[in-house]
């Protein structure tokens, strides 16, 4: 596939001596300037409101956003993804999360097949299994009710799971206990089950490949600790179930595959918290509450479809984030929800973002002459403020931020969602308006302290508003994230659906193993760090022993 290179192309250029003008603006001018910019720069969709009045751009860098989005085909790409055309060229796949929460009567084809009625027959089939589950009909091996629920996943079968369980827990059954290993350091798993009878306890197998170290050390770890109680080997049906696409595999590690719950190649991990790997999730809230997410995600999905861009979240959002990465140097985004139950909402959209973005070649393999994805962070208001927001609001870098906030909170109590908001608001305008040495001084600061009191503000912020935290709204902004994703991937003529860079170091792991493990001293033919570090290591294990 050959494009035009992206700065060749007639509007970027434009954005770009645009940009060198709209550097020298302030976002104080830009307001008093336009008395309606903050009540014109919104725009809201299916419940979730968006202010971008507070970003360093006006209404030229809007048109010329659109202008861009038309020389890089963006409308023309996302109706080849929603169609299933395999867009992600390096892996020769469709790309159809969007598929997964289409409703029954859809139609979507993949190679001439129609794979709607396969997902839902997928969900039909875990919603019986949750309800077994949650209602306590399905029991262990020795006939107890299961209390006791951890899924075994790593990166995209495990992150989706972990943030939609800790942002739904709310709406949880609470007699059931949750809990999610993903790393290979023994302790994970450790801590998981330190308190919990294998009678009672079920492990959900995540793993698309069925072949992950990290998740297959942790599920054999998991069956040797069940058995160890359990002592048959039939336990082993009443008490693991797989989420996979790899039923032989599935198989052989000794699960009935009747109690496998199958998704397809065109889901990427990461893009699968709403396929089976939302197994967990389900189990947590209920078929119904799940069924409620997914509306939000297509709801969100067929606004980003069909709503014309000066008005589509998404669309604005990624712009936006391509905006401060290629024209004004940012090399970060501070995602900061403030609501506690969006507490591992940044850590899961660090693998959305970065491990969709995070390339430096283009479709047609040249090297990109310009930057990609930024580094993605934050963490729960008001916290952050209290630690990281120093630096937002007085440091050297430019740091766009989206704050998240809810008019209602899933729990009033006293006057504490007032204060929290009260937070979101006075942040975003602390930032964008700052505080000039003037009113500094005119405070009666001693001129020395003037410098390190002045906030010179125009820093941008994007406020996302809903009514309160529920399934429908945590599937739209995870979706609202998604295409975000995907327009910035778009513009910037990468494959945001490939992850070859996670690959090397696998591979490197691997042949390092026995080096770690071998009786013998080893002949190693690393680097001279690499060698000493695995030398030192061995010593060091022998001097434990
Ligand atoms: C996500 C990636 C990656 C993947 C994990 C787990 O897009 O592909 O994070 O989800 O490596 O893979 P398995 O589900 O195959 O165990």
């Amino acid at each position: 596939m050959t494009q035009t290179p992206l700065t060749e192309m007639t509007a970027w250029k434009a954005l770009e001596s645009h940009a060198a003008q709209m550097q020298t603006k302030h976002l104080r001018e830009m307001f008093s300037s336009d008395p309606q910019r903050g009540e014109r720069m919104t725009a809201e969709a299916c419940g979730l409101f968006m202010d971008y009045s507070k970003h360093r751009i006006d209404d030229e860098t809007l048109r010329l956003f659109q202008a861009l989005a038309a020389e890089s085909g963006l409308e023309d790409r996302r109706a080849a993804m929603f169609r299933g055309d395999k867009i992600n060229v390096t892996e020769n796949r469709a790309v159809l999360h969007t598929a997964l929460r289409a409703p029954r009567e859809a139609v979507i084809e993949v190679d001439g097949h129609n794979v709607v009625p396969d997902v839902h027959a997928v969900l039909d089939k875990m919603a019986a299994f949750a309800e077994s589950i949650r209602s306590g009909a399905w029991t262990g091996y020795t006939g107890k009710p299961i209390r006791n629920v951890i899924n075994i996943g790593i990166g995209g079968s495990d992150l989706g799971p972990v943030m939609a369980y800790e942002a739904l827990r709310h709406y949880s059954q609470r007699e059931l206990t949750m809990r999610f290993v993903s790393n290979v350091d023994g302790s994970d798993f450790a801590e998981a089950v330190h308190d919990l009878d294998p009678e009672e306890t079920l492990f959900i197998v995540s793993s698309k490949t069925f072949t992950t170290l990290e998740t297959m050390t942790n599920a054999h770890s998991a069956r040797v600790w069940a058995l160890g109680k359990l002592k048959h080997r039939d336990a082993v049906a009443k008490h693991f179930v797989a989420v996979s696409t790899n039923a032989g595999e599935v198989a052989k590690f000794g699960i009935d595959t009747a109690n496998m719950f199958g998704f397809w190649d065109w889901v990427g991990g990461r893009y699968s918290m709403d396929a089976a790997i939302g197994l967990s999730t389900m189990i947590a809230i209920g078929a119904e509450n799940f069924r409620r997410m997914l509306s939000g995600f297509h709801a969100m999905d067929e606004h980003f479809r069909t709503a014309p861009l000066q008005q589509n979240l998404p669309f604005l959002m990624g712009m936006l984030t391509v905006w401060y990465t290629s024209f004004f140097g940012a090399e970060t985004v501070a995602v900061l929800p403030y609501d506690n139950y969006l507490k591992r909402f940044p850590a899961y959209l660090q693998q959305l973002t970065m491990e969709s973005n995070g390339k430096h070649v283009t479709l047609d393999g040249r090297r990109v002459n310009y930057q990609t994805c930024p580094i993605f962070w934050g963490e729960p208001g008001t916290n952050g403020q209290h630690s990281f927001y120093q630096l937002i609001h007085q440091g050297t870098r430019l740091i766009p931020c989206d704050f998240i906030g809810f008019a209602h909170s899933l729990n009033p109590l006293g006057n504490h969602h007032d204060l929290l908001m009260s937070n979101v608001f006075a942040q975003a305008e602390a930032l964008a308006f700052g505080k000039t040495a003037e009113q500094v001084k005119a405070e009666g600061t001693a001129d020395w302290l003037v410098p390190h009191r002045t906030f010179e503000g125009n820093r941008p912020s994007s406020v996302i508003l809903a009514e309160k935290m529920t399934p429908e709204i945590l599937g739209q902004l995870v979706a609202l994230y998604e295409h975000s994703v995907f327009v910035q991937g778009v513009v910037w003529q990468i494959d945001s659906f490939d992850q070859w860079g996670v690959e090397l170091g696998k591979v490197l792991a691997v042949r390092i193993i026995p080096e770690l493990e071998s009786a013998v001293e080893p002949t190693l033919k690393h680097d001279s760090s690499t060698n000493a570090l695995i030398r030192r290591y061995r010593r060091m294990r022998r001097n434990q022993a």
